[in-house]
C-alpha cells in the first residue's frame, strides 16, 4: 500500500529531474516522471530533453523495463493523448501495464490535453493536480504561451537612480556592475529569443549571447533585431555565435506570433526606449527584471520615452534584491482596464 505522502515525495523528485541541466526550455514544457513500485521504491527515471527527444513518461518507462507492470507513474504533467513528434505516452503507460498515474499539471494544450480522461476510460487509476503550482513554476513562460498564443515577455532595463539608460551623449554606459550583469547572462540562458532594436545595434553594439563560466550548452537563444535601419555587416550581433533573425515588423503582436510560430516561448526585451514604448503600448511586456544602478546621470535618455498618454500599466513586485552595488526589481505587469 503507497501512503498518498508518498506521491509527493515522489513528486518532487520528478520536478527535480524536469528541472536538469540539460532540459531546455523551449518549445516544449519541461517533464520529469518516476516509476513507483507496489512498495513505493523507485524503479525508474525520465525527464523530457526538448522538442523532438522522448517524453518524460517514455524515458521513465524505459528506465524501468518490466517493473512498469503494475506500478504508479507520477509525472510533472498529465500524460499526452497525442501524436506528435514522438506517439502518445497514453499509450505508452497502458502498453507498459502501468496501473496508477499521478500528475502535477493539467496539459493546457488543446492538441495533447485529455490524457487523463483517456487513462482513466482505459481502467488507469488518475489522480491530478498533486503539486500542481510547484510543477507549474517551472514552465511558466511555457505555459503562458501555450494559453496565449504568443511568447511571454520579460522586459530588463538597467537605469540610473534618475531613470536613464545612457548618458547625455546617448552613447553606451556601463551603469550596472558585475554580479548584475553575470544575473543577465543567467537570465538569456533561460529565453529562446532576445528582441532589441535597430538602434540598440547601432548604439551599443550588442553581441547578444550567452556568457557564463559553466554554461551548460543548451541551444543559444534567437537574436532578433527589429526595426528599418540598416544595421552594418561587422555588427556582433550578426556573427556565428548564434542565430540571428533581422525583421521590420513595426507590430509587436504580429512580431510575438511569428516568434511563437518558430517555437519561440519566451522572449527577453532587452532594449532600447522605442521598442519598449511600442511593446508597453501593445500591452505585450509581461514581466519585468530591471536594475537600478547607483548612479545620478542627471541628463541622456530615459527607459521609456514620453508616450502622449497617463502611465497605463502597473508592476506587482515578485521580488526585491540587492545585487552587488545594483537594486534588481522583479515583477509582473498589469494594465489598466484588462482583468487579472
Ligand atoms: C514534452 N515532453 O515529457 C511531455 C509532453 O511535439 P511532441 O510530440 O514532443 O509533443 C509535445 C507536447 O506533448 C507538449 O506540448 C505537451 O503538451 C505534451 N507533453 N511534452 O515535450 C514531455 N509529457
Ligand atoms: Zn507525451
Amino acid at each position: 500500500m503507497i501512503e498518498p505522502g508518498t506521491w509527493s515525495a515522489a513528486m518532487g523528485e520528478a520536478i527535480e529531474l524536469a528541472q536538469s541541466p540539460d532540459a531546455p526550455h523551449g518549445e516544449n514544457p519541461r517533464v520529469g516522471c518516476v516509476i513507483l513500485d507496489t512498495t513505493g521504491a523507485v524503479v525508474g527515471r525520465g525527464y523530457h530533453r526538448g522538442a523532438g527527444t522522448p517524453h518524460a513518461e517514455v524515458m521513465a518507462l524505459r528506465d524501468a523495463g518490466e517493473r512498469a507492470r503494475g506500478a504508479t507513474a507520477v509525472v510533472t504533467l498529465e500524460p499526452c493523448s497525442h501524436t506528435g513528434r514522438t506517439g502518445p505516452c497514453t499509450e505508452a503507460l497502458l502498453a507498459a501495464g502501468v496501473a496508477r498515474v499521478v500528475f502535477a499539471q493539467v496539459d493546457p494544450t488543446s492538441q495533447a490535453g485529455g490524457g487523463a480522461e483517456l487513462l482513466r476510460a482505459a481502467g488507469v487509476d488518475v489522480i491530478g493536480g498533486v503539486r500542481s503550482d510547484d510543477a507549474a513554476t517551472i514552465n511558466t513562460a511555457w505555459t503562458f504561451a501555450v494559453r496565449t498564443g504568443r511568447p511571454m515577455v520579460t522586459w530588463k532595463s538597467a537605469v540610473s537612480l534618475d531613470g536613464r539608460v545612457a548618458g547625455a551623449d546617448g552613447g553606451p554606459t556601463p551603469l550596472t556592475g558585475a554580479a548584475a550583469r553575470a544575473q543577465v547572462h543567467q537570465l538569456r540562458a533561460d529565453v529562446d529569443a532576445i528582441v532589441v532594436g535597430t538602434g540598440t545595434v547601432l548604439i551599443d553594439d550588442p553581441a547578444l549571447t550567452v556568457r557564463m563560466a559553466g554554461h551548460v550548452g543548451t541551444a543559444a537563444p534567437l537574436r532578433v533585431v527589429v526595426g528599418s535601419r540598416p544595421i552594418p555587416a561587422d555588427a556582433r550581433v550578426l556573427d556565428d555565435s548564434a542565430p540571428t533573425l533581422v525583421i521590420d515588423e513595426p507590430d509587436p503582436s504580429v512580431l510575438l506570433t511569428g516568434l511563437y510560430s518558430r517555437g519561440i516561448r519566451h522572449v527577453l526585451l532587452e532594449g532600447g526606449p522605442t521598442l519598449a514604448a511600442a511593446f508597453l503600448a501593445a500591452r505585450v511586456i509581461d514581466r519585468i527584471e530591471w536594475y537600478i544602478a547607483p548612479v545620478l546621470l542627471g541628463a541622456g535618455p530615459v527607459a521609456l520615452p514620453g508616450m502622449g498618454s497617463d502611465p497605463q500599466a502597473g508592476v506587482d513586485v515578485i521580488d526585491v534584491s540587492v545585487v552587488g552595488e545594483d537594486v534588481r526589481i522583479v515583477g509582473s505587469v498589469r494594465y489598466e482596464g484588462s482583468e487579472a
